[in-house]
């Protein structure tokens, strides 16, 4: 009994501390992205982080291509992806080639939004790397690729990888 006492002390002594984050609830952020060149026909637009903040929306005149969460079925932190202009994605669609630091290899599901609903979520940035993952519309489990997207694409059409 006594050695079962001090493993479960043990156990309990390495359990983390929760975050403040998750102590409040679930928090909601925002990445606004906007266009590294302007638009070539026939290939995707490629996106850089612009901005990102939790809490207050800083990005309320932006549009939303996609929203992701930690969790599946759309629960714990979230955050919106939006691009500071820009138009509905067509069959090319956008790059987004990183996440902000905070939410790489994190999602677990996500929302599409508008023409986007086309996703492709990979293993590294710059929109690279296996696995990869191609969805369609709204995404409650993204399986084989939960907790290790880097980067992602959204198109008009659901393409494979
Ligand atoms: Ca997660």
């Amino acid at each position: 009994m006594l050695s079962s006492a001090a493993v479960l002390l043990v156990g309990l002594g390495s359990v983390a501390v929760p975050s403040v984050a998750s102590a409040a609830g679930p928090e909601n952020c925002t990445a606004v992205y906007e266009a590294a060149g302007p638009k070539v026909a026939g290939e995707p637009t490629e996106l850089v982080l612009k901005d990102y903040q939790c809490g207050d929306d800083i990005g309320t005149l932006n549009w939303v291509v996609m929203k992701a969460w930690d969790h599946a079925d759309y629960k714990g932190d979230s955050v919106e992806f939006k691009i500071s202009s820009g138009e509905e994605c067509d069959i090319d669609g956008y790059r987004w080639t990183s996440m902000p630091q905070y939410w790489n290899d994190r999602i677990s599901s996500f929302r599409a939004y508008g023409s986007c609903q086309g996703v492709r979520l990979y293993n590294d940035t710059g929109t690279s790397g296996t696995p990869c993952g191609s969805y369609k519309n709204d995404v409650s489990w993204v399986g084989h690729m939960n907790d290790i997207a880097s980067s992602f694409r959204n198109s008009s059409e659901k393409k494979e990888c």
